[in-house]
């Protein structure tokens, strides 16, 4: 009796440790967000640990006369049991783990009869249901003996053991694969949660600081000067301060960003409006007001409409100039002043002159109702620089006259003269008291390219003319009695306009930006600011440093200059440095697939879960075009079917088209654009393209420039670490880096490889024992084989750390893991 009651005590600790040690595993495998591999046949310690902890739940409901522990145990078991089962559902039809957040998407699963069914394989159905009938039997069978216990323990073990054994001789080599990437780490756990990223932009917190709402329901009249350079700002030329109302605004109620840059790209002025109105970056090539102007935007001015004011831009010359006129609608201006509403004015080089243009602004700004938000662009000031005798009267050296140096301070002098009388009719008029006034360059005026202005400007500043110098632009709040003048040293830049002018007007940040609230930055912060053109991608300014990235991207070759003396500086090349410089890449491309993709609203309606995410995958399918007569859609439709979604083919270029096949069989010649036409008719499918190494930038011109909706199923394979640059350049998606034939030595290309984002490493399986390969494996990105056909191959190489394949032969069935011939 005594003995029983021992044994049964012992039997329990025993038990009871299992059930703490399958928890511990169960919980293990909850952080990793890794539940399938619970039911997937392939976990061999989840064979093991299943049943255990069936076996535990059933002990516990077998010694357990309380109802209310029972119901307990029921629920944990039965929570358990939903989410492995979903997230293996969820996994089949989405590629990706279930989150929380994303439980909602099973109300819109595509209906192709049962999911269940589809989902999950038949020995994974009959789990389940082991698993519902133990339950219900063992909790409805309360008063167990030991006996009964014990035959089912040694049945369910059984039964186990049986399906190991089936499925392991079935397939002994997918069970040894799967032991091994049981132990190696799971390949699939390099899934990134890309929504995130997005989700991350928006919901910003203000924060508060002393400028907060003091200019709360003021006017705001917003002035973009044309080409206007801080480095003039404070300085004489000839004896003459050359911008002597800004000077004397900087010393009244204002606040004076000292370090301020454009980061303007190709788009020029247009570029300087909408970073500055919208806080994106501009995009790579063109203009985003010539290749966007039917995106939702949610800016400056839609915040201001918002909130009670009537909004309005004024530009003396052409409203198609720049697409402005389409453009400004979608920004939200209630009403657009092109040159139209100047026809009285006196002309000077582009347009309507300055002064003029500004004097009859300040009266249209009269008649608007208030408060109201206005927008102002000049244009005197612009290249070639156009001078008329009475525009100025700063008198140019004889060796300065006809110089665009000369002329540029001419013009930016007679600039300055026109805001000196705007400001004076505003105080006549009776709107200053109750405007504030943001003023700023659009962008650089004497350019470092042209030899001749960097001799001038050497010689008038005593010190090279740098980078610093060119792209620096005043930015002055002027805030008529609100605030006592202070200049501020942050780094900044057009992208923290948005930011820092909602904030001091009062008004709520509710939309998606980019910059920073530059009066809650440290003045000492190290935080670099950088455009997309006018220095390499990915150089930037900081406090101390000018940094510019190398042409083929590898970080050690950049150049960096110290700000204060203008010298070379090798030495301090850090990390710190390279880490600025990649976050502001992350911060363009971020910005630029917001852009391109038109996502400012399905970001913040939270609709982004329906956008297409492209993510390296186990298998990608050779898709070669290999003039066999099938029919491709038919094979498309197969392939998909088998469960890829990235499709590899390799491209022929000929007589300026690309093709898809090589042209032994004339007759089934297809055309890469009808091949991605017809793939893009699919959803979510992307395809890798092969093969390009002597043609990438032609490649890239067709797809990225003329087809860029089919760009968007494209990943490039690149041949060549300078191709990389091309890729922002021509808007494609992220490469996978081809390492077969790189030219470059091990070191350089390990660094090129661990700076910048790529999709995923190719590599030949002739090339695949070098050293290279050893350290790239490392680096813990995803690397993809070439041409693996068969299973023995694909074990080998991914006990080795081998994330992807492509292939022929080898197909999902059902879900990531588990593969089949
Ligand atoms: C013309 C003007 C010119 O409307 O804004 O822009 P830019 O050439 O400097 O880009
Ligand atoms: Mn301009």
């Amino acid at each position: 009796m005594l003995l029983r009651k021992v044994q049964k005590r012992i039997n329990m600790f025993y038990l009871l440790s299992l059930f703490g040690i399958s928890l511990l595993f169960y919980y293990n495998l909850f952080a990793k967000m890794n539940l399938s591999s619970l039911i997937d046949y392939n976990s061999f310690l989840s064979f093991l640990l299943t049943p255990l902890f069936l076996l535990c739940i059933s002990f516990i409901y077998s010694n357990t006369y309380d109802k209310k522990i029972k119901y307990l145990v029921l629920f944990v078991y039965i929570v358990i049991l939903v989410l492995i089962f979903s997230n293996k559902i969820y996994m089949y039809f989405f590629n990706d783990y279930l989150s929380f957040q994303r439980a909602s998407m099973f109300g819109i699963l595509p209906n192709t009869g049962s999911i269940l069914y589809d989902a999950l394989t038949s020995i994974q159905i009959i789990f389940l249901f082991i698993c519902i009938i133990t339950n219900i039997v063992l909790f409805f069978k309360s008063r167990f003996k030991l006996k009964h216990y014990r035959k089912i323990m040694i049945s369910t073990f059984g039964i186990y053991f049986i399906m190991v054994l089936v499925s392991g001789l079935a397939n002994y080599e997918i069970v040894s694969y799967s032991i091994t990437s049981f132990f190696s780490g799971s390949s699939t756990n390099i899934y990134e949660k890309k929504y995130d990223v997005y989700d991350s932009l928006k919901n910003k917190e203000i924060v508060t600081n002393e400028y907060t709402g003091v200019a709360k329901d003021k006017n705001l009249i917003i002035i973009q000067c044309e080409s206007l350079q801080s480095i003039f700002l404070n300085r004489t030329y000839n004896d003459k301060e050359i911008l002597p109302n800004l000077n004397s605004l900087i010393n009244e109620d204002s606040l004076y960003f000292k370090n301020y840059f454009t980061q303007v790209g190709w788009g020029n002025t247009s570029d300087a409006e909408f970073i500055t109105l919208n806080s994106f970056y501009p995009v790579i090539m063109e203009s985003v007001y010539s290749r966007f102007p039917k995106n939702y935007y949610r800016g400056v001015t839609k915040l201001l409409r918002e909130n009670g004011y009537y909004t309005s831009a004024f530009h003396g010359y052409l409203k198609e100039f720049w697409n402005r006129e389409i453009m400004y609608k979608a920004i939200g201006f209630d009403k657009f002043y092109s040159s139209d509403y100047y026809s009285n004015g006196k002309t000077i080089g582009w347009g309507v002159c300055d002064v003029d243009f500004l004097d009859t602004t300040a009266s249209y700004l009269k008649e608007l109702p208030v408060p109201f938000g206005a927008f102002i662009i000049t244009l005197t000031s612009h290249v070639p620089f156009d001078t008329t005798p009475d525009m100025s009267d700063i008198e140019l050296l004889s060796k300065h006259e006809n110089t665009l140096f000369g002329r540029y301070i001419q013009n930016i002098n007679y600039l300055d003269s026109a805001i000196g009388g705007f400001i004076e009719k505003l105080k006549v008029n009776g709107l200053y008291e109750n405007s504030i006034i943001a003023i700023y360059g659009d962008h650089q005026g004497l350019n470092i390219s042209v030899p001749e202005n960097v001799d001038y400007m050497t010689e008038y500043l005593g010190k090279p003319y740098l980078y610093d110098d060119m792209l620096g632009i005043p930015f002055i709040i002027h805030m008529p009695g609100l605030i006592e003048s202070k200049t501020i040293d942050t780094t900044c830049g057009q992208i923290d306009f948005l930011p820092t002018i909602l904030n001091i007007m009062g008004i709520n940040n509710d939309t998606i930006y980019f910059g920073e609230d530059i009066l809650n930055i440290a003045e000492d912060s190290d935080r670099g600011i950088g455009g997309t053109a006018f220095m390499p991608l990915g150089s930037f300014i900081n406090k101390d440093f000018i940094f510019l990235t190398s042409v083929d991207s590898i970080l050690e070759n950049s150049k960096i200059y110290l700000r204060s003396s203008g010298k070379e500086v090798k030495s301090n090349l850090t990390d710190r440095l390279y880490n600025i410089s990649k976050e502001l890449m992350e911060k363009i491309k971020l910005s630029n697939s917001v852009t391109e993709k038109n996502l400012i609203k399905p970001i913040l309606d939270n609709n982004i879960i329906a956008l297409n995410n492209v993510i390296p995958q186990f298998l990608v399918c050779n898709f070669n075009y290999d003039t066999d007569h099938y029919d491709y859609s038919e094979r498309l439709k197969s392939v998909i079917k088998d469960g890829y979604n990235l499709l590899s083919t390799k491209v022929y270029y000929r007589n300026e088209i690309f093709y898809i096949s090589n042209a032994l069989n004339v007759e089934n010649e297809m055309t890469l654009i009808d091949f991605l036409k017809e793939v893009s008719k699919q959803k979510d499918v992307y395809v890798i393209l092969t093969g390009t190494a002597d043609f990438t930038l032609d490649l890239f011109r067709i797809l990225g420039r003329e087809n860029p909706d089919l760009a968007t199923i494209v990943i490039p394979e690149l041949y060549k670490l300078e191709d990389y640059q091309n890729i922002r350049v021509f808007n494609m998606n992220t490469p996978i880096l081809c390492v077969d034939e790189l030219t470059k030595t091990n070191e350089e290309i390990v660094n090129f490889i661990s700076a910048n984002e790529l999709f995923a490493i190719s590599i030949s399986k002739r090339n695949f024992n070098s050293n290279l390969v050893k350290r790239i494996v490392t680096l813990n990105k995803f690397i993809y084989v070439k041409d693996v056909n068969d299973e023995g191959e694909l074990i080998f190489y991914t006990n080795i750390g081998i994330s992807g394949f492509y292939t022929d032969s080898l197909t999902y069935k059902k879900g990531l893991s588990s593969i089949k011939k």
